[in-house]
């Protein structure tokens, strides 16, 4: 899987990149079938909601599931992250965000750099994460929205959340969201199961609360070059991997080809 130079040149103007059905049913539908026994796990790499208990993250999946080791490094998500960063990355953190019905809540306004920098001494905001729908993801199931351009206006203000959901978060003040959405809008990143998403770590967004009886579960990579590696150990292994092993893709069917 390549990125035309369309592709290129939007994902730099807009920050985000939406790819409908880079991966199929059979794909998505095996990974969905590893995740109620990963939820069951009373760990702390499976963060709940706090209301509700609902699983809201789950972390570290590619060390608990070969499945997700396989599409962590698989091919039609690593090529695409290698023609944007032009160099070798390791894999930061793998997670699947979850959003069940009814309880799933929100992910305020934010960049992913600034916990990136402020948690992991991460130097450059060079990340990129690499999201797969494993559910379809309406605007009532509380898809990611994305504010165009924002990634091109620079570090905005930010203060640290640790009160409102189960996972502390800088979060970008209302009215800088407000000064940039003016500048470039809102898009809120809807498709079928098996839709890719490609942004990079200042991209300002948030998710709203799952409101609806469906389920929304996304499965993300973030992956970070090699020359702008953490330096700080604070957060948890499972919130930045510390393993630096450069990925290398798998074959095409590693989905479908592992046991
Ligand atoms: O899953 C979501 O709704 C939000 C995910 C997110 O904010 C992120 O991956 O940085």
């Amino acid at each position: 899987m390549q990125l035309s130079a369309v592709d290129i040149e939007r994902f730099q103007r807009e920050g985000f990149l939406i790819l409908p059905g880079l991966f199929s049913p059979a794909e998505v539908g095996r990974l969905k079938a590893r995740l109620p026994a990963l939820f069951a796990e009373r760990c702390p790499e499976n963060y709940r909601e706090k209301l509700s208990d609902d699983v809201r993250s789950a972390f570290a999946l590619h060390r608990r599931d070969p499945l997700f080791a396989s599409i962590a490094a698989h091919p039609r998500l690593l090529g695409p992250a290698r023609q944007i960063l032009g160099e070798d990355f390791y894999l930061q953190q793998a997670k699947v965000n979850v959003k069940a019905p009814f309880t799933g809540e929100a992910f305020q306004w934010h960049y992913d750099f600034a916990t990136h920098h402020r948690g992991d001494g991460v130097p450059e905001p060079l990340a990129l994460n690499l999201h797969v729908f494993l559910d379809d993801v309406n605007q009532f199931n509380g898809p990611l929205i994305f504010i165009p351009g924002s990634q091109r206006q620079g570090e905005a203000p930010v203060s640290l959340d640790d009160k409102t959901t189960s996972y502390p978060l800088w979060t970008v003040d209302n009215a800088a969201v407000a000064r940039l959405v003016d500048a470039g809008g809102m898009v809120a990143s809807t498709g079928p199961a098996g839709t890719a998403l490609i942004f990079g770590d200042l991209m300002v967004h948030c998710s709203p609360p799952n409101c609806s009886p469906w389920p929304r579960c996304i499965y993300s990579s973030i992956v970070n070059p090699l020359s702008n590696a953490f330096t700080s150990h604070a957060r948890q292994p499972f919130q930045h991997e510390r393993d630096m092993t450069p990925l290398r893709p798998l074959s095409d069917d590693c989905l479908l080809a592992a046991a």
